[in-house]
């Protein structure tokens, strides 16, 4: 077999069984997505994604793409090639564009389960389609003729960018020099280098859309000087979108990396062979309010991508554990003759499975659960209304998605390996490739700093605490609540005191923040603590989501644990993670409160010089 190992089971059990999303689907936008469809849409990509998406994931890590600099081009790999041809045959990439312009009518909770697998199996694949999504984004922002250049960059499967970056601009986008001076055309001209570019350059699409920041002449500093552009690789016919005369953008160098290495990670220099014409987004100087739409949709993607990668680390070490044979039972240790056992049998090897099963399922859950909220988004917005909260919580569980699921998934993913003892070091298993692939995710798109800036300036403090009230409230429901069956009392117990940390934490920060308008130093204890916030929300979430499984799971094993018994066992995990989840994590955050409300400010005032 390839080496991904998908969960299909539980993404059905997430969708149909937890979130009801039936209740919607074939629906108002989803009216072209039934049940039926949907699950149909699971199978065909857990296929797909197993199968043609995962084969190359080996290959092309071991043989990456190569660059030729006189003409600037980033070649592929064949085999990868092959992979990304099976996900266009397949018309996949309409998973995430909208009805009117070629989508599929898939609900978002529908696309992303169904997104997790190919992610799982080869993530560059996924994201070298870009171009029909980013495109349905300029769609929706752009001018007339920007609507048409999108219609042709979906139709004719261009290639897309999303380009920020710049040697002195990373996690401070603001700083970047990058300038566009408009021409007497209405063109804009873009000047400078930008470095880090995912997809830049590759020998697959005809043309290359990017969307570019860059400050017109004369705009102020910051973020807020910025606009954006639309810049082809090739002039296109405006007619038929035919791609013309070679525009003046050139990939100059691709990045030796640690992982993730088939993906073409480009400096891409702007005017300096030939002028590099673009258009102004939407007639609008808005170019980050406009990026920040592509980058929601790319931090979703990353923490997805993530939890992905330690669902498929998980699976494989389950694996592993369950045939490899070392060592005796505990309780026969001193017994030298004692049977040899399976290491799964050992409490140790158990903790680990556990803790990453836990996690890998309770953060399948937050994705899904955040997409939720997308969902109720498309639904409100089909009706011509706005859902304004499900916006508002749906800002606040994003830095969540792509913060924790990057950074537990890539913690956890070491203890994949660990279970395969020397083996997992080896490049005879995939999980080495997992770790050094999924590393990047607690980095692109916005650190785990600045994601935990993110959570508590913006998503929190300055919403006036409404989105993390109203999921706070649901999650005060739930362990107020008792089913009926007299199980899981601990466990809410449980979640009710870390429900109560966590309040604690966001209370003490808040603190901070308000003693900051007195003594501007404060905030420093904010800063101090925005990372540990956000973990420890995340740890909230997850406990409370994998709580809610259990109860579903308790419920169904209650009715006999489906058809014949077939689901007991999957069932039992459900209650076992969520219990094991209450007892092992949640307590954490108590001694997490303790330290953000004793948090000093003695880091800050260490000399340099001393660490
Ligand atoms: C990157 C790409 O790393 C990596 C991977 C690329 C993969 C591409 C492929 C994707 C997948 C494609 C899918 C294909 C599907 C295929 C289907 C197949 C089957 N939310 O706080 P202020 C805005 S790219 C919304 O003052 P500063 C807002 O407009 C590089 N908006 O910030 C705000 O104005 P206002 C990624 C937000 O201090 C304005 O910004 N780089 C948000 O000026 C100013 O806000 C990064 O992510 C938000 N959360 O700047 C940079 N926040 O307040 C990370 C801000 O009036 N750095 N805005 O509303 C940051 O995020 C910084 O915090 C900063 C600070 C730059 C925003
Ligand atoms: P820095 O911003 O220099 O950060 C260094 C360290 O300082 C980090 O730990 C960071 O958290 C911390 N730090 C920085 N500022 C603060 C702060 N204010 N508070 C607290 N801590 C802080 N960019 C694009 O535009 N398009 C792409 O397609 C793209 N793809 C990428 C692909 C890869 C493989 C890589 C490696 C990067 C890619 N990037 C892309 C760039 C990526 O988004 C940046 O690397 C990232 O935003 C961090 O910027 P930086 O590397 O300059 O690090």
């Amino acid at each position: 077999m390839g080496h991904y190992r998908s969960n299909l089971r539980d993404l059905e059990f997430n969708l149909f069984e937890l979130f009801g999303v039936e209740r919607t689907l074939g629906t108002g936008p989803f009216e072209e997505m039934d049940v039926d469809t949907a699950r149909q849409v699971l199978v065909e990509l857990d296929h797909l994604a197993s199968g043609p998406v995962a084969d190359s994931f080996t290959d092309a890590d071991r043989n990456p793409p190569t660059f030729d600099p006189t003409t600037g081009s980033v070649t592929l790999p064949e085999s990868f090639k092959r992979s990304y041809q099976a996900v266009l045959d397949g018309e996949w990439w309409r998973l995430f564009v909208p009805t009117e312009v070629g989508g599929l009518g898939a609900s978002p909770t529908v696309a992303w389960a169904g997104s997790e697998m190919l992610l799982g199996a080869n993530p560059a694949v996924f994201m070298y389609m870009a171009g029909p999504t980013f495109a349905s984004i300029l769609h929706r922002v752009g001018n007339d003729w920007q609507r048409t250049l999108a219609r042709y960059a979906i139709d004719r499967r261009w290639g897309a960018t999303m380009v920020l970056t710049e040697p002195d601009a990373g996690s401070d986008v603001g700083a970047g020099r990058a300038r566009a001076v408009q021409q007497p055309d209405g063109t804009w001209h873009v000047e400078g280098v930008k470095r880090f570019i995912t997809s830049g350059d590759w020998d697959v699409p005809e043309n290359i859309m990017h969307l570019v920041l860059a400050r017109p002449e004369g705009h102020g500093p910051g973020t807020k000087g910025l606009s954006m552009f639309v810049v082809p690789k090739f002039m296109p016919d405006p007619a038929t979108g035919e791609p013309g005369e070679r525009n003046g953008v050139y990939v100059t160098n691709i990045e030796k990396k640690m992982g993730l290495k088939v993906s073409a990670t480009c400096e891409l220099r702007f005017g300096e062979r030939a002028p590099a014409v673009g258009w102004l987004v939407g007639d609008v100087h808005e170019g980050i309010a406009q990026m920040f739409q592509v980058i929601e949709y790319a931090r979703m993607m990353v923490g997805t991508k993530a939890i992905a990668t330690l669902s498929a680390g998980y699976l494989a070490a389950l694996d592993f554990a369950r045939t490899r044979v070392q060592g005796a039972d505990l309780t026969r240790a001193a017994d030298k003759s004692a049977p040899r056992v399976t290491i799964i049998n050992h409490p140790d090897v158990r903790r680990m499975l556990m803790a990453q099963k836990a996690y890998a399922e309770g953060m399948r859950s937050l994705v899904l659960y955040t997409a939720t909220f997308q969902d109720r988004v498309a639904l409100a917005e089909a009706r011509g209304e706005s859902d304004d909260l499900a916006v508002r919580v749906n800002d606040l569980l994003l830095p969540i998605v792509k913060g924790v699921g990057s950074e537990r998934s890539y913690e956890l993913l070491a203890s994949s390996l660990q279970v395969l003892g020397g083996s997992g070091y080896l490049q005879d298993y995939p999980i080495e490739q997992y770790i050094r692939d999924a590393k990047i995710d607690t980095l692109y798109e916005g650190t785990t700093s600045i994601q935990g800036q993110d959570l508590f300036f913006r998503k929190i403090v300055r919403d006036r605490g409404q989105a993390l009230t109203a999921v706070l409230g649901e999650i005060q429901t739930f362990v107020k609540d008792e089913a009926g069956n007299g199980e899981l009392q601990f466990e809410r117990e449980a979640l009710g005191t870390a429900l109560d940390d966590v309040q604690g934490m966001v209370g003490a920060m808040v603190g901070y923040l308000t003693g900051a308008a007195e003594d501007a130093r404060q905030v420093y204890r904010v800063g101090l603590n925005s990372t540990r916030l956000l973990l420890s929300i995340g740890d909230l979430l997850v406990g409370w989501l994998l709580l809610r499984g259990s109860e579903v799971a308790l419920r169904a094993l209650a009715e006999g644990g489906g058809e014949g018994g077939r689901d007991r066992a999957f069932y039992q995990g459900k209650v076992a993670a969520g219990r094991w989840f209450a007892a092992n994590v949640l307590p954490e955050l108590r001694t997490r409160r303790a330290i953000v409300e004793s948090t000093g400010l003695a880091l800050m005032d260490l000399p340099e010089e001393a660490f």
